[in-house]
């Protein structure tokens, strides 16, 4: 089974050998943690996803991480909140079980995860967390999942979650 790992912190910054994008559809960059991981990873970034013709939405495709201290990055756009009654759950979940299933095919055993969603997308923090927590933590494979929280609200919805579980 998979590890799930809690910390605060810049995703740009982990030494692990895959982090997970919170994208857009379109794979071409824009703000939030999409931004600073095409800023840290440098230009080549944004040519290798051009190649990739974008990605739906709850899919996950994958680049090398260039400058990055990553090895790749895992491009996955999870669902914009539309207030609950267009899949959203279930795209979300989709979008950490595909961006895992990348992780293993490229021989991955430490992933970190941004909070997918739950930014400009408006996705519910802690019906969030569950569902990350979740999908992590029922997936098989020997892998270490870190979350890694940018701001203490985050983490602390993602430790309360973890709490209530104990
Ligand atoms: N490290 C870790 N987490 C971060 C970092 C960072 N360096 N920077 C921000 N976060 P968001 P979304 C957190 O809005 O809701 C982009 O424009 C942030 O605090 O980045 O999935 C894409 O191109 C929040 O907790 O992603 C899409 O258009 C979490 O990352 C859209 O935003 C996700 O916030 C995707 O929206």
């Amino acid at each position: 089974m998979a590890t799930f790992n809690l910390i605060k912190g810049d995703i740009t910054t982990m030494h692990v050998d895959a982090i997970v994008n919170a994208a857009n559809t379109s794979l071409r960059g824009g703000g939030g943690v999409d931004g600073a991981i095409h800023r840290a990873a440098g230009p080549k970034l944004d040519e290798a996803c051009r190649k990739l013709n974008g990605c739906p939405t709850g899919e996950a495709k994958v680049t090398l991480g260039f400058n990055l201290p990553a090895k790749y990055v895992i491009h996955t756009p999870g669902p914009v909140w539309h207030g609950g009654h267009n899949n959203e759950s279930q795209l979300l979940k989709n979008s950490y079980v595909n961006s895992l299933k990348r992780a293993v095919e490229n021989h991955c055993q430490t992933v970190a995860f941004p909070s997918i969603s739950t930014g400009v997308y408006d996705f519910p923090l802690n019906q969030a967390a569950k569902i990350a927590i979740d999908a992590i933590e029922s997936f098989n494979a020997e892998l270490v999942a870190t979350m890694v929280c940018f701001d203490s609200g985050t983490y602390s919805a993602y430790e309360n979650e973890l709490t209530e579980r104990k």
